[in-house]
């Protein structure tokens, strides 16, 4: 019998929204079926079809039946309390704050590298030279990822061991360093490589692929 899906997931399109990347891909590795809407973005109608669904007007945004989620972190979050065997958080509390600190510094900084180098999953842009203060960002991402991959090393090979939220808020950011050409110590590298593996993201990749194409981009 099919499973009938919980969740819908309305998202934006693949190749622009780094927003909805990060619930869809906790979704995917939950391994759990559910619908994806996508809005296009940066058309007549993106606003008014957003507002139709959510009032905050972004997306993404879950339904789980009369739950409505919107805000890429707070669904994470959700998601987390729906499913506490998958452990998208750390189990000890320490690591659990930390990771939590992780992902926040994500979802409310960076802003020279979200506004410097946008996600555009289909492009390259092999002789971008990176302003400064997306420079700073992109170093401050790194020495955290080094620090959190050397001290769970043991234990997988994402930057708390197992996969957690932590790891799909930094998910886009790995597609924006392969679209700007931005060089990796190798330990950074070995995570971005295994995180731009996953059949989840590969998924996105090809799904981008289709939509740009059938925009004509
Ligand atoms: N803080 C929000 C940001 C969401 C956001 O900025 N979404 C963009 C797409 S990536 C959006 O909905 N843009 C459409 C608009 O502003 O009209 C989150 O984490 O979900």
């Amino acid at each position: 019998m099919k499973e009938i899906p919980m969740f819908t997931l309305v998202i934006g399109n693949k190749n622009y929204s780094s927003w909805s990347l990060r619930p869809w891909l906790v979704l995917k590795m939950l391994d759990e079926p559910f619908n994806e809407q996508l809005i296009a973005l940066d058309q007549p109608d993106t606003k008014s079809r957003i507002l139709a669904v959510s009032p905050a007007g972004k997306v993404p945004v879950l339904f789980d039946g009369k739950v409505r989620v919107w805000d890429s972190l707070a669904i994470c979050e959700y998601l987390a309390e729906c499913f506490p065997a998958a452990r998208l958080w750390p189990e000890d509390s320490a690591e659990r704050a930390l990771a939590r600190a992780v992902a926040a510094e994500m979802h409310s900084g960076f802003t020279a590298l979200r506004q410097h180098l946008p996600m555009d999953i289909v492009s390259r842009h092999d002789d971008f030279v990176v302003p400064e203060a997306a420079e700073t960002d992109i170093r401050r991402i790194v020495e955290m990822w080094e620090e959190l991959l050397h001290h769970h090393q043991d234990n997988g090979p994402f930057l708390f061991g197992h996969f957690t939220i932590a790891d799909a808020m930094y998910a886009p950011v790995v597609t924006r360093f392969v679209s700007y050409g931005v060089e990796l110590p190798p330990r950074a590298q070995t995570y971005a490589d295994h995180i731009l593996e996953l059949p989840a993201m590969q998924q996105w990749y090809d799904d981008s692929e289709t939509e740009v194409a059938a925009s004509g981009g």
